[in-house]
């Protein structure tokens, strides 16, 4: 396969140019951090009609990550979302809950490194159903103690006396 590489906006739409003719051109990026500086330089460097975009999200990370990730890799503007390391995430559900307020679309996923065979179209079922399962003990859990502060509203508090002079 010819590989070729544009490292900036005018080189890419010179290179689509010269590739006009072909059926398929696939264009990876190297990896940015979404809080990266350079990440809006890459995004603007994409933003060519012709290119549909899909953006690969690491299901295995923390749900607010995942959708800072959404959010600065501007996902509106994805033609769907691939989303990776399905084995080794031990909840699927914060992922599909950014994808899902994100309005994205789930094109594929994948859950180990083998290329193609780790590759997978999963219906909308089947990851709610993977979502919903139970996934073991959590890292965290409260005892009985914790119950009440995380529980007590605040008529059941009690109402401290106020002191002297302070009314
Ligand atoms: N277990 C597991 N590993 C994965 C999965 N997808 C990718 N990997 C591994 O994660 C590592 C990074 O994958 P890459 O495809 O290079 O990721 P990338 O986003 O292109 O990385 P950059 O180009 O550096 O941004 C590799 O070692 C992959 O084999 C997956 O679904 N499960
Ligand atoms: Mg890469």
């Amino acid at each position: 396969m010819p590989v070729h590489t544009a490292h900036d906006r005018t080189a890419l739409e010179d290179l689509l140019e010269l590739l006009s003719a072909k059926k398929m051109v696939l264009i990876d990026t190297a990896g940015v951090a979404q809080r990266d500086t350079r990440t809006r330089e890459l995004l603007d460097m994409l933003a060519h009609p012709s290119i549909n975009k899909l953006l690969v999200v690491n299901t295995a990370v923390q749900g607010e990550t995942i959708d800072d990730v959404m959010t600065s890799y501007r996902a509106a503007a994805c033609k769907g979302i691939v989303l990776s390391k399905l084995d080794e995430a031990v909840k699927l559900a914060p992922a599909l809950d950014a994808v899902i307020r994100h309005k994205q679309k789930i094109v594929a996923v994948a859950n180990g490194q083998r290329v193609p065979e780790d590759w997978h179209r999963l219906s909308g079922q089947a990851l709610v159903h993977r979502a919903l399962r139970a996934t073991g003990s959590p890292a965290y859990n409260f005892d009985a103690s914790e119950m009440n502060l995380v529980f007590a509203t605040p008529q059941m508090t009690e109402r401290r006396p106020v002191p002297a002079g302070r009314a």
